[in-house]
């Protein structure tokens, strides 16, 4: 590959890298910013409202609970109150009619024995109307794998919400909380251009190759 082409190819590569990736993405929390530590019945989540009992905030390898990833922080949905909790975004959502919207989390089993668990997707307006997905049991050592939802236009402003099921302090894990819809990605402009300075080049290249040297 020659230096020129080398060249443009990072340039193409950044380009690429820097373009919306994640365009569709409304909300999205992975717990890794709420706390340095593990802390039992944690409420000062940066984008959560806790209620109606209790979670634990788990930095991966606190009580023997990984995250995903193995690092960073994630929650345990039944805290320590014999009382599980349930978090709501802080953050409402205005839905458009015709786009479809995707709620998901990744959950794994407690890690420590015992009951398997179960947990509560939803959806709640302002005014109190709510749509839910029931999620479980999960046996205390199922792996963190992917659950979610998909929902439609409802009038209103809405807010997601995550409920830990049960009592007994020990609860699923949860990470990596998404809120998307469908609707496709802007076109980034830069990579729009650079194709096409990309073309003009190759063409100029070309003709530079008929010159005598
Ligand atoms: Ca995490
Ligand atoms: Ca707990
Ligand atoms: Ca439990």
């Amino acid at each position: 590959m020659s230096l020129r082409s080398a060249t443009l190819a990072a340039a193409l590569a950044a380009a690429l890298a820097g373009a919306p990736a994640h365009a569709g993405i409304l909300f999205q929390d992975n717990f890794d910013a709420d706390n340095n530590a593990s802390a039992l019945n944690f409420s000062a989540l940066l984008n959560w409202t806790v209620s109606g009992g209790t979670i634990d905030y788990i930095r991966s390898g606190g009580f023997g609970i990984s995250c995903v990833g193995g690092a960073g922080g994630c929650l345990d949905m039944d805290g320590s109150t014999g009382d599980a909790g349930r978090i709501t975004s802080n953050q409402s959502f205005t839905l458009t009619p015709g786009v479809n919207y995707f709620f998901d989390v990744e959950l794994s089993g407690n890690q420590r024995g015992g009951a398997a668990d179960n947990v509560v997707l939803g959806i709640i307006e302002a005014g109190g109307a709510e749509f839910v997905l029931p999620i479980g049991p999960l046996a205390p050592g199922a792996a963190f794998a992917p659950f979610g939802g998909t929902f439609v236009f409802q009038p209103g402003s809405w807010r997601i919400y995550v409920e830990g099921v049960g009592g007994d302090n020990v609860g699923a894990i949860l990470d990596n909380v998404v809120l998307r819809d469908d609707r496709a990605a802007p076109v980034p402009e830069p990579v729009t251009v650079l194709l096409f300075s990309l073309g003009l080049l190759a063409a100029g290249a070309a003709r530079g190759r008929k010159l005598p040297c």
